[in-house]
């Protein structure tokens, strides 16, 4: 067992607010946008778009300058984040199919279940992508899919399955197709199509909103070719231009009916992942096309939701949290003139790789805090940060639980710096990388383990992955981020204690001693 002694001294977790003796616990929402790159909105430095609302958070309460998502894809993260364990405990927790089982078990303790045993109404809106139902392929798309959402904790939810260019392309509410069109039964395969339905490999002709530039050449929906074949749906198939509008006005609506209690709202946008195709109020909003009038359109929701806090006097004692599942990419397989109308913007806000990628721009993220009643001094907070811990840090601030971690591999003692108290932050954050690749940030040291594959992700988008056959250990100070200068030959100590701790964290045995 290796055991690093900090200086640093161990802080009580968060306490919630006090108002005249009596406990004010905060309404909580997470933001959580999907593909939103560290350097993507204008508070982090983007160019060629626009983002006053959520500039308006990051103003008022802490930027975060080193937050991680715990993958640089979707599925793992989402895992992560929503039982604080790490994505390669659990099998099947890479990218999901649209009919994939659900992957968090109901036995699991979830954040929902957090918020639940504190006593909050709880509420999840947008994108899912951990899988619904007992058996891959097997759900009942016409009947209740179960187990669904309300069987981790959550009372309420209006998802997507999966992404959005994923079948089925449906909302499903509460277990139950929203909206179902009993004259269009559903069908949902991931091994082959249903007799008569086009494609968009076969029929390109019918690609009338995007055009595919990599994959995504199954079935059409709205003019879209997507992953994965589905048949019927009727009227309950989403057009994409309105998914922003119809997960924002519930959301809304939800905080509007719950404004009594307390409530934990989990909004995953499906900006501004592909296929990108915002509301035309949208369009042109950005110099950079489809991609950039998505982030505007992301900016939109984050407004409404700040403006039913307001208009229901909860804005001061609501924690909002704005962060990303993964870094980002420009061409994610269709073809939006992301790469061509980028000009001087860096998705990555100048860092290396993007997602998919074991490099920085894979997991390093947007992360802004903003709890008026209770972050009075506003910062950009460079102390290091990772999602892993967010069951637990919500858990501390809910006053669910004490200083010991209900989760596998999360931290309550995290609170404090989530809300810009403690000194020194998280002494070491751990990402993965598409391919499974392990990073070790710790102590002013990247380590990326030595795992093999290409340089560049192999399939469309023109990202570096990171991954190499040998050992690479970057410099992570200073403002020095760029992980140009591999110093792994010249520092093989380093690199050794780098790796072993690694090979604990990954067996569960670390034990960090604060
Ligand atoms: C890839 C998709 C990509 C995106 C990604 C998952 C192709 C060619 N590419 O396989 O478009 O859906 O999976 O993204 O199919 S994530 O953000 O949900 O992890
Ligand atoms: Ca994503």
């Amino acid at each position: 067992m290796i055991a690093f002694a900090l200086t640093s001294p161990l802080l009580v977790s968060a306490q919630a607010v006090c108002e005249g003796g009596k406990v004010s616990r905060p309404n909580v929402v997470l933001i959580y946008t999907d593909d939103l790159g560290f350097g993507d909105l204008e508070c982090y430095g983007a160019k060629g778009v626009k983002t006053p609302n959520i500039n308006s958070l990051a103003n008022d309460g802490l930027r975060f300058a080193n937050a991680h998502c715990v993958a640089s894809t979707s599925t793992p993260s989402r895992y992560s984040l929503l039982t604080g364990e790490y994505p390669w405990r659990k099998p099947g927790t890479d990218v999901a199919a649209g009919d994939a089982a659900m992957i968090i078990s109901p036995g699991q303790y979830t954040v929902a279940d957090v918020f639940k045993d504190a006593g909050y109404r709880t509420a999840a809106f947008g994108k899912w992508h951990l899988g619904l139902g007992a058996e891959t392929g097997k759900q009942d798309w016409n009947g209740v899919v179960s187990p669904a959402l309300a069987d981790i904790g959550f009372d309420y939810s209006y998802i997507m399955a999966a992404t959005a260019d994923r079948v089925p392309c449906l909302f499903v509410e509460n277990g139950k197709v929203a909206n179902y069109d009993p004259s269009a039964p559903v069908y949902v395969s991931y091994e082959s199509n249903f007799l008569g339905e086009p494609t968009g490999k076969d029929n390109p002709e019918l690609l009338y909103n995007l055009k595919s530039s990599h994959g995504h050449n199954m079935s059409i929906v709205n003019g879209i070719g997507r992953i994965g074949y589905m048949k019927g749906g009727g009227s309950a198939l989403w057009k994409d231009e309105d998914i922003a509008d119809s997960i924002t006005v519930r959301a809304v609506d939800f905080i509007r009916k719950n404004s009594d209690v307390p409530f934990f709202v989990y909004f995953a946008t499906n900006d501004i992942h592909v296929p990108r195709f915002p509301h035309r109020r949208f369009r042109g909003m950005s110099s950079m096309g489809l991609r950039g009038d998505a982030i505007a359109q992301l900016d939109w929701c984050v407004g409404e939701i700040v403006s039913v806090l307001k208009e229901q006097g909860l804005f001061e004692n609501t924690l909002i949290i704005l962060t990303s599942d993964n870094g980002p990419v420009l061409d994610d397989g269709y073809d939006d003139a992301a790469e061509t109308l980028v000009g001087g913007h860096s998705p990555t806000g100048g860092l290396r790789g993007g997602k998919y990628s074991a490099f920085e721009g894979g997991t390093r993220v947007p992360f802004i805090v903003h709890w008026p009643a209770r972050i009075k001094t506003p910062a950009v907070n460079a102390r290091l940060v990772s999602q892993i811990d967010f069951l637990d840090v919500m858990a501390s601030i809910v006053g669910v639980g004490g200083t010991a971690p209900l989760s596998p591999d999360g931290s309550p003692s995290e609170a404090s710096t989530w809300l810009g108290e403690k000194e020194g932050g998280r002494p070491f954050a751990v990402g993965m990388a598409s391919n499974r690749t392990l990073s070790l940030i710790m102590f002013g040291w990247k380590y990326i383990e030595p795992k093999g594959g290409p340089a560049m992700v192999p399939w469309g988008p023109k990202i570096e992955t990171g991954y190499s056959a040998k050992p690479q250990l970057y410099k992570m100070v200073d403002g020095d981020f760029d992980e140009n200068d591999n110093l792994a030959d010249e520092n093989p100590v380093i690199v050794s204690a780098w790796q072993a701790v690694l090979d604990e964290i990954r067996r569960g045995e670390f034990e960090l001693k604060q």
